[in-house]
């Protein structure tokens, strides 16, 4: 992809990404505004929190892992364009036809065969094909979701996969097996099942050995827990919950007590068989795993707030220093005054209110304040008894990162996005 600006011209049939034209169709809701940040690589920006983060974790992985010519084990993609199909980011990785995971209200699509990674994960594939054994990879994902101090329309995320073949895994136990006999007698039998299982507990994957996965859990659980010491000190405190992702069984994320509660950083597991089926390996087990830097960066210099991350202010910028190996905290520039103003409107007649997605609503409302909105809450849904009409509000939190803002900028921006609001949702304004 070239650094090429994208056009906003909202009415185009196409979607000009790089020197890629898209067909827009009725999957279509990625806005000019998401498309900007294509190629931002905060993560690769000296000296930016994200990027100090970034090393942080690779060199901890070059560090642990090495060949016995001393060689990282790990090779490191952090260029890879966000723009995957929707084999990619779901198909490949198992996630079911109709997991909400998909939805238009959760993703940016550019159509309905593309859209903007919504994970890292969604190259795995890929990357085995390719011939990667051991590999980290680092990028920005897109998600519509809410907008608060800890979400934020683009994230970072940074996966890794390592294929651990018999001999790594038993040394010289030779008569230990990754894969039951039943499997390697009648592989399809076994997958059948493995597909059909929702995730109703925490059981291995039937085609594997209890050893294959015990020592593979422990290895991947090791690892983690070393980074995070790496990362924050050996008196961090950490546990394990056990979860379900579609490509991967069992499943774990990896929470950090931090400011008195519990913050997840991320999500792991023991590869599905049937992805390095479908990747051309049938002798290895796996492990893969994908951490959110945003979440990591805010506990390791104290970040308050995840659209920092954004600022070019040069009060934040220049308390960073990827040379200074001491953990130094964030210290506010000041904190400015903020100023709440509501929206409600009416639906059209016949609009049901959960027929209404409020991640459009945040897009617009995005697109036009940008970041001098820090939170967006949906404080009040109501039907009106007798019309039937169905109505909403919204309380818009306006406060700037660097400078005080007038209630005449305010109000300037809160009337555009009521405008817009009303025009592109036929709504009527209370
Ligand atoms: C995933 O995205 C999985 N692909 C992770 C994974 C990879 C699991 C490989 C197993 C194997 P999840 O949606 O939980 O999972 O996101 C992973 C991490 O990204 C979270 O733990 C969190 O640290 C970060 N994250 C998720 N959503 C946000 C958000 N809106 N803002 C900031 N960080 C986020
Ligand atoms: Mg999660």
């Amino acid at each position: 992809l070239s650094t090429q600006t994208p056009s906003p011209n909202l009415q185009a049939s196409t979607i000009e990404i790089g020197n890629h034209v898209f067909q827009k169709d009725d999957w279509s809701n990625v806005t000019p505004k998401i498309l900007s940040y294509i190629k931002s690589e905060k993560h690769l920006q000296k000296h930016h929190p994200l990027s100090i983060i970034r090393k942080r974790i690779v060199e901890y992985f070059y560090n642990t892992y090495k060949n016995n010519r001393g060689t990282p084990l790990f090779s490191v993609y952090d260029q890879v364009s966000p723009v995957v199909s929707v084999h990619q980011n779901f198909d490949n990785l198992l996630i079911p036809a109709g997991h909400p995971s998909r939805a238009k209200s959760d993703c940016y699509y550019i159509n309905k065969h593309y859209l903007l990674r919504a994970h890292t994960t969604a190259h795995q594939i890929e990357m085995i094909k390719s011939g990667l054994d051991n590999y980290i990879i680092v990028g920005e994902v897109y998600r519509r979701d809410e907008i608060d101090s800890t979400h934020y329309p683009v994230f970072h995320q940074l996966d890794a996969v390592r294929l651990i073949g018999k001999e790594k895994l038993f040394g010289n136990f030779l008569d230990l097996e990754i894969f039951e006999n039943d499997f390697k007698s009648n592989p399809q039998k076994i997958q059948t099942i493995i597909s059909n299982s929702k995730c109703i507990d925490q059981s291995k994957q039937p085609c594997h050995t209890l050893e294959a996965v015990k020592l593979t859990e422990h290895e991947l659980k090791s690892v983690l827990v070393g980074l995070t010491q790496h990362l924050f000190g050996d008196n961090i405190e950490y546990r394990w919950v056990d979860t379900c992702f579609p490509f991967t069984q069992p499943s774990w994320e990896l929470e950090i007590y931090h400011k008195g509660d519990w913050m997840e950083v991320l999500g792991c597991g023991i590869m599905r068989n049937e992805i390095l089926l479908n990747s051309g390996v049938s002798n290895s087990i796996g492990f893969a795993f994908g951490l959110g830097l945003e979440r990591l960066a805010m506990i390791l210099f104290d970040i308050p707030d995840i659209r920092l991350f954004w600022s070019n202010d040069s009060g934040f910028l220049t308390q960073f220093n990827e040379e200074d190996n001491r953990p130094n905290k964030y210290k506010a520039i000041s904190t400015f005054p903020q100023c709440s103003n509501d929206l409600s409107f009416w639906l059209p007649e016949g609009v049901e209110i959960d027929n209404f997605s409020p991640n459009d609503f945040y897009d617009i409302a995005r697109g036009i304040g940008g970041d001098m909105i820090e939170q967006i809450t949906l404080v009040d849904k109501f039907k009106h008894p007798k019309t039937g009409k169905s109505s909403l509000c919204f309380r818009i939190v306006y406060r700037h990162m660097e400078k005080t803002l007038t209630q005449a900028e305010v109000n300037e921006t809160h009337g555009k996005i009521a405008k817009v609001v009303s025009e592109s949702f036929n709504v009527v304004i209370r």
